[in-house]
């Protein structure tokens, strides 16, 4: 049996305008050239789950208009998409289904909303996908596919994780390449549409494994650039030392996403840096108070965060590890003046990366329900918004209008090559400095 791993890989903003900036800006197009060339991972470990006697393909659609047709013929077709793009995805889901191959749904946005994607496909996957898919595999090769295949609440085992399928990749299209190296997050931000809501508690995987991953990808790629597609990699200490001190042999450069929590321990910090760490992305949300209160659920931790910022920041990046700040623009308790905030704080914190997004109500997060009930989300199933570019909601303390021109002009701004330059500049001549001090000292 033939089936094809399809990821549907574009999107970067609806709004036309804003895509005309992301690819103006310098410091803009920097990133999005890299991330946008990732795989899909999810994918590639289902692939790598398939027995021998299935032939296997991965293959990406980056924009449907495009192709005329199938972008390739196979008995069954496992489809993977966002929310962003989840509507091209149900266009090429249907397109097969009429030419008579047999369509697998998954992924977060399906697992938020399966009777939606039902419509669209022979079986639906809720959840994580490693628990449920053998079934699906057997069940496709009797012809006996059943329409939902339901994993919440079998909490897969990590130490279990399959080997990802990378050799399926062509990788000459890739300058970076993911593994994971966890599910979960502690915390419960209300805007979160992650891996927590897949897999609500946190887990990691064992370094073996982790170590293992990276391997095969060097026997593809001898000196990969890896992107951890974790959600927050360093809460459990001993784990993440462990993890680091294997990662120290292989000789890798790699970024994570983690959260604030993580510039406190200095061996931490070390093995970071000895590990081969080059960037950490954090999700500082907002410089504001009133913007953070209530954001996490659990504890209200993020709001009590904000003190921690400044100094997370410098600790990490004197130690070479950049930092790539997170702000999202629109939150509850913010007005127009949020968007200079978020410019001072980056200046005076010396951050060297900077991500701006619009707070985006995804199905299946807590914040979706809460604007949805308060009548706040301009339009409803409108999965194309779901870019965290695009304005899908009714701003607390400011209009939509306000909103889409702050964030354009801050993002101007930030990305302009004037300031790309001087945040480049202001972290290398920091860490020179300290280095000629580090050498100068002699006990
Ligand atoms: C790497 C990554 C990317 C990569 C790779 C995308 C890809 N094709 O997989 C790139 C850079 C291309 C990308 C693009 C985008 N991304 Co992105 N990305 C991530 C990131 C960092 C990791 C995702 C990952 O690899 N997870 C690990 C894998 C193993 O998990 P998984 O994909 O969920 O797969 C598991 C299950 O979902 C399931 N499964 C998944 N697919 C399928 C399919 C079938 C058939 C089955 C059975 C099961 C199944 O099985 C898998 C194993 O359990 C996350 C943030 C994060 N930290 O998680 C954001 C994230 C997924 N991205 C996000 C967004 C918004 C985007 C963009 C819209 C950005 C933009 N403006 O362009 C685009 C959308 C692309 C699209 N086609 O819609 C949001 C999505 C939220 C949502 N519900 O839609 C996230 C959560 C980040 C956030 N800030 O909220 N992204």
């Amino acid at each position: 049996m033939k089936i094809g791993f399809i990821a549907m890989s574009g999107v970067r903003a609806h709004n036309a305008e804003l895509t005309k900036l992301g690819l103006t800006l310098p410091g803009f197009v920097d990133r999005n050239k890299i991330i946008a060339s990732l795989p899909s991972l999810g994918l590639l470990t289902l692939a790598g789950m398939a027995p021998e006697d299935f032939e296997v393909r991965y293959l990406e659609v980056p924009d449907l208009a495009a192709v005329r047709g199938l972008p390739g013929e196979f008995d069954a077709v496992a489809i993977s998409s966002f929310s962003a793009q989840i509507k091209e995805a149900y266009e090429l889901a249907d397109r097969y289904r009429a030419a008579g191959t047999r369509v697998v749904l998954g992924g977060l946005h399906v697992s938020a909303l399966p009777q939606e994607a039902a419509r669209h496909a022979d079986a639906v996957v809720v959840g994580e996908g490693e628990p449920v898919w053998p079934q699906v595999l057997a069940d496709l090769r009797t012809g006996r596919l059943r329409p939902l295949y339901d994993a919440r609440g079998a909490d897969f085992d990590l130490a279990c994780a399959p080997m990802p399928a990378f050799h399926l990749l062509d990788i000459a299209r890739y300058n970076r390449l993911t593994v994971q190296t966890q599910r979960g997050c502690p915390w419960r931000c209300d805007f979160c549409a992650a891996s927590i809501r897949l897999s609500p508690r946190y887990k990691v995987k064992p370094v073996e494994k982790v170590i293992a991953e990276i391997r095969r990808i060097r026997e593809l790629w001898p000196r990969p650039f890896v992107e951890f597609a974790d959600d927050n990699t360093f809460v459990n200490q001993s784990h993440s030392k462990r993890l680091l001190r294997a990662l120290a042999a292989e000789r890798v450069r790699w970024f994570t996403e983690t959260d604030v929590s993580v510039a406190e321990d200095d061996e931490l910090l070390g093995l970071m840096r000895d590990a081969g760490c080059a960037q950490v992305l954090i999700g500082f949300e907002s410089p504001s108070a009133p913007a953070l209160q209530g954001l996490e659920e659990r504890k209200n931790w993020k709001a009590k965060q904000l003190d921690r910022y400044a100094r997370a920041i410098t600790r990490l990046q004197d130690r070479g590890i950049t930092v790539n700040g997170c702000f999202i623009l629109g939150l509850d308790g913010t007005d127009a003046a949020s968007f200079d905030e978020v410019l001072q704080f980056v200046r005076d914190s010396g951050l060297y990366e900077v991500q701006i997004t619009v707070l985006t109500p995804f199905p299946g997060t807590p914040l979706y329900r809460r604007l949805q009930s308060e009548g706040r989300l301009l339009r409803e199933n409108a999965w194309e918004l779901c870019t965290l570019f695009d304005v899908n909601f009714r701003p607390e303390r400011m209009s939509v209008a306000e909103l889409e021109r702050g964030f354009r002009d801050l993002a101007a701004r930030l990305y302009s090559a004037e300031s790309t330059r001087r945040r480049r500049e202001r972290f290398f001549g920091r860490l020179r400095q300290r280095e000629r001090a580090a050498a100068s000292y002699s006990p």
